[in-house]
């Protein structure tokens, strides 16, 4: 049986398209058709396959006659022959070397095309060897980076858990899979469902009229790729790209003990046992059993489990143990903040800068997404290699966002800044400037390497600058890429609350940062954050939920979290900076 191409696999699939031609050194015209061809099958909610058997697939915005003729080839047959083609060419282990800093497309294809490296080992071994620093455009220090970056990626990868972003669409197509089961009910539990930024495995719960027909189908699910264990009610599986997968199959009468004890955590499961021993049962992932008798309480669903033992149900975001069951019993467990309640997107990307789309694309995207604002927020001039804005530049952008505010009134455009956060702490943009702009995002992105109280002395120069209004991702962290910087977070936070200077939970799903645990701190000292998704195409503000499932586990309201509040008092605010100081 052959995989279905979903919408996702079409669009992964002319990605690598786009970067291979661009290692190939094709013009940036046809990469960037791809690319956008791409984002537009990723924006489309409808599925290709109809599209191409109607023909309208032509229709779609930035898809002509070649590209969409691939797309035929490629929902029609599975297969496409220029794909494989170029692949034969352009070796696949160079695409992971894209994802190394300070590797871009030419430079990875100087490095194979002149020194045979294929891989990031490969790379390695000619850094140290010193062949890279001597290649033209690398040199000492450059390799030196490329180097640091190797190492860094591989110690922040050495834990094995991956980024829930990559287990998605894995959960959705097992999900999918097992749905025309008669009498099917299915849940993801385990860490996935209680949101955390990466995962170890899946757990997938089902019930189905015949128990055992569900196990088959879920160990021949074409993303299996080995059956690890395979008995009557449960089963264990290798998935595409090496995930474990675990399903367990339930009687519905016991569904809600089942749920309940593989949504986990451990920790919140072994405070639940100790309540409900205090009650005189024991809880299993079966039922409640009486310690003294024999008398057996059994619950279809989760919210029975808590009622049981005299509990509101709990988010399973809030389940990680900290102190969520003792609020739930004095009934002061937070009323956390939900995707429905954002009403901006406070870092948004366009093609001024390092993004892939228009200001109005980006516009139309935050209305789909059902909001009334953004802040447009690209690069500042230091950050050369992402097309940073100079003065001019930013002063030409905000006389199109002018236009675009006049000409609809659906989303309203806020003029913006992602600044950079020098290492001496002071900011890239001109003084005169930044007193016409609505937000000024201070961010590191470079000089990364300094030390703690270095960096801690550079976030508190930031967070006292009057028209620094956000801090972006403080950690600088890129899941399986690096670790990101420290900080005496005690400190800034501290500064951050009394200057009223907003923390970012930047929700770019690799990025999550603040983290959880951090925002958690943050919330104890006093601050505010915004959520930004750091979106360089439109499909990336999507990526806003995951911002929100951080500031959900990391206890957050809305009163806390800027992108909720009424938009004028939010101006407000950051106009204010000055009086807070
Ligand atoms: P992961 O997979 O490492 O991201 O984290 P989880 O939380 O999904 O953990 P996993 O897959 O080992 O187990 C799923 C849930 O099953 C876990 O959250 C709680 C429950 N569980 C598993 N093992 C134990 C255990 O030894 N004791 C208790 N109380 N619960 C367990
Ligand atoms: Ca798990
Ligand atoms: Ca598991």
């Amino acid at each position: 049986m052959s995989e279905k191409l979903n919408n996702e696999r079409v669009a992964e699939i002319l990605e690598e398209i786009g970067d291979m031609l661009e290692i190939l050194g094709e013009s940036v015209f046809k990469v960037n058709a791809y690319r956008r061809a791409a984002e537009n099958i990723r924006g489309l909610g409808r599925d290709l396959e109809s599209m191409v058997q109607d023909g309208t697939i032509f229709t779609i915005d930035g898809i002509g006659k070649a590209i969409g003729e691939k797309i035929t080839e490629l929902v029609t047959t599975g297969r496409l022959e220029y794909y494989e083609k170029i692949s034969q060419e352009v070796p696949h282990s160079l695409l992971e070397m894209l994802k190394i800093p300070d590797m871009g497309p030419k430079r990875v294809k100087a490095v194979w095309k002149a020194l045979g490296v294929q891989t990031i080992e490969e790379l390695e071994e000619a850094a140290r060897s010193g062949k890279l620093a001597g290649l033209p455009g690398f040199g000492p220090k450059i390799s030196a980076k490329i180097l640091a970056g190797i190492e860094e990626r591989k110690r922040a990868s050495s834990v094995d858990r991956i980024p829930l972003i990559e287990v998605w669409p894995l959960a959705e197509m097992v999900k999918e899979g097992l749905s025309d089961l008669p009498g099917i009910r299915i849940e993801v539990g385990g860490s996935f469902r209680r949101r955390k930024d990466t995962v170890g495995d899946l757990d997938f719960l089902v019930s189905a009229d015949d128990p055992e027909a569900a196990v088959e189908k879920f160990c021949s699910l074409p993303i299996v790729e080995k059956v690890l264990l395979k008995g009557s009610k449960k089963a264990s599986v290798l998935l595409r790209g090496s995930l474990q997968g675990d399903l367990r199959v339930i009687e519905p009468s016991r569904w809600g003990t089942a749920l309940q004890y593989f949504t986990g955590s451990k920790e919140h499961n072994v405070q639940l046992r100790e309540l409900a021993l205090k009650k005189g049962f024991s809880l299993s992932e079966y039922s409640f059993k009486a310690v003294e008798g024999s008398e057996e309480i059994l619950c279809a669903e989760e919210e029975d489990v808590y009622r049981f033992l005299g509990l509101p149900w709990i988010l399973p975001e809030l389940r990680e143990g900290r102190k969520a069951i003792e609020e739930a019993l004095k009934g002061t467990l937070p009323d956390v903040v939900d995707v429905e309640d954002l009403k901006g997107d406070s870092h948004v990307h366009t093609f001024w800068s390092d993004g892939m789309s228009s200001i109005e694309d980006m516009v139309l995207s935050a209305h789909r997404k059902g909001l009334s604002w953004i802040a447009i927020t690209d690069h500042s001039a230091t950050l050369a290699v992402a097309g940073g804005l100079d003065a001019d530049r930013l002063k030409a952008q905000m006389k199109e966002i002018d236009d675009i505010n006049q000409n609809q009134s659906k989303v309203r455009v806020l003029k913006g800044v992602e600044a950079e956060i020098l290492a001496d702490g002071t900011i890239d943009v001109p003084e005169d400037l930044m007193g016409e702009l609505d937000v000024i995002i201070g961010a590191i992105h470079l000089s990364m390497r300094q030390t703690e109280e270095e960096i801690t002395k550079r976030y508190l120069k930031a967070i006292r600058h009057p028209r620094v209004h956000i801090i972006a991702h403080p950690t600088g962290r890129l899941m399986g890429q690096r670790q990101g910087m420290n900080a005496n977070w005690e400190v800034v936070f501290e500064e951050a609350a009394r200057t009223g200077t907003i923390l970012e939970i930047n929700a770019n799903p690799y990025r999550l940062d603040l983290p959880d645990y951090l925002a958690a701190l943050a919330k104890e000292k006093g601050c505010l954050f915004s959520i930004g998704s750091d979106a360089h195409r439109p499909s990336h503000m999507e990526f806003l939920d995951f911002g929100v499932s951080v500031a959900r586990r990391a206890w957050l309201g809305k009163e806390r979290v800027v992108n909720c509040w009424k938009l004028d008092h939010l101006l407000e605010w950051l106009k204010d900076k000055p009086n807070r100081l």
